[in-house]
């Protein structure tokens, strides 16, 4: 039986992953944690610890009380958060996660973190970028992202610790929010078409971004995690994606099912300088030979089921 310890669950892909895996494993194995508690549902409906994983001896603390085999590891900053504070970014994104893998070494505990599309930088090739290319990110989040996927394939290398990761694109989701992103307006643009009819949105037309469903995400999670190691040629991290759009087609899509939407631009120029050095798409096909990755969600079907359950849920955020 697995034994899960999550930081960072009561972030975006967090919130999430806490239900299903409580629904997929027993829940009392799949342990909550984060710098501060909520009234979500993931902290409500099983083991939640509050735990600053900056600190060495506290994250090993929680991992023997619940003698952890597992550890899924979230706690970041984003990368708009991550330019605007890149000393925190540092500390949290690299102190963070070295103090993480540490404490999988010690409880000889499986270790997944997410690397993402953030990795690659302006001198990557921008169509269908490879599994292995040049990775000379041009921001903080990006240079975490590289050292952290260097630093997961370290402790496999060295310590044996089964260390395997996903590049995952930009994250749409209905039920938590993502929280400093670049990506985020694929979310809240969802949330004011509804409102307001109208989305402001900061990043400008004709920027193409990878982008995935959550359930695709998690499920691409869960099915890296359960592959067989022997198959696994890559490890830290795997391409994934499911769709590349730029915001006129998001919102194109959305007026299929919202006539009189409308978006407007006001473009941040941090946030488009961090777009414009990440691929316009990325290439799947290691993830596919190596585990058999696969997506259900493209951009139609997403959006439908967006509105749907925004609709059902009362459109508040969180
Ligand atoms: C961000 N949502 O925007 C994250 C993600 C690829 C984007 O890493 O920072």
């Amino acid at each position: 039986m697995k034994r899960i310890l999550i930081t960072g669950a009561l972030g975006q892909i967090g919130t999430e992953l806490t239900l299903k895996l409580r629904e997929i494993y027993r829940g009392d194995f799949v342990i909550a944690t984060d710098i501060r508690k909520n009234d979500s549902e993931a902290a409500q409906n099983g083991p939640f610890e509050i735990l600053d994983v900056t600190s060495l001896n506290s994250i090993i603390e929680i991992a023997k009380k619940y003698k952890v085999d597992t550890i899924i590891h979230l706690a970041a900053l984003l990368s708009a958060k991550a330019e605007a504070s890149p000393l925190n970014a540092w500390n949290l994104n690299m102190g963070g996660l070295l103090n993480a893998l540490e404490t999988a070494r010690e409880m000889n505990a499986q270790f997944f973190t997410p690397s993402s599309i953030g990795a690659f930088g302006p001198t990557t090739p921008k169509t269908l970028t490879p599994q292995d290319t040049v990775m000379r990110p041009a921001t903080m989040y990006g240079v975490n992202k590289v050292a952290g996927e260097l630093l997961c394939d370290y402790y496999h290398r060295k310590y044996a610790v089964d260390t395997r990761g996903l590049r995952f694109p930009g994250l749409i989701s209905y039920i938590a929010p993502p929280g400093g992103g670049t990506t985020d307006y694929a979310v809240e643009i969802f949330y004011e078409a509804i409102n307001s009819r109208n989305y402001t949105c900061y990043i400008k037309e004709g920027t193409y971004m990878d982008m995935m469903y959550m359930p695709d995400a998690l499920n691409a999670l869960i099915d890296l995690m359960e592959a067989d190691s022997s198959r696994l040629t890559h490890r830290n991290s795997f391409n994934v994606t499911a769709m590349s759009f730029a915001p006129e087609q998001l919102a194109l899509e959305i007026r299929k099912h919202i006539p009189d939407f409308e978006i407007t631009y006001k473009v941040d120029p941090i946030r488009q300088m961090i777009a414009d050095s990440w691929p316009n798409s990325i290439d799947a096909s290691a993830a596919e030979a190596e585990w058999g990755f696969k997506i259900e969600y493209d951009l139609a079907k997403m959006t439908v089921d967006m509105i749907q359950k925004l609709l059902r849920k009362g459109n508040k955020k969180g």
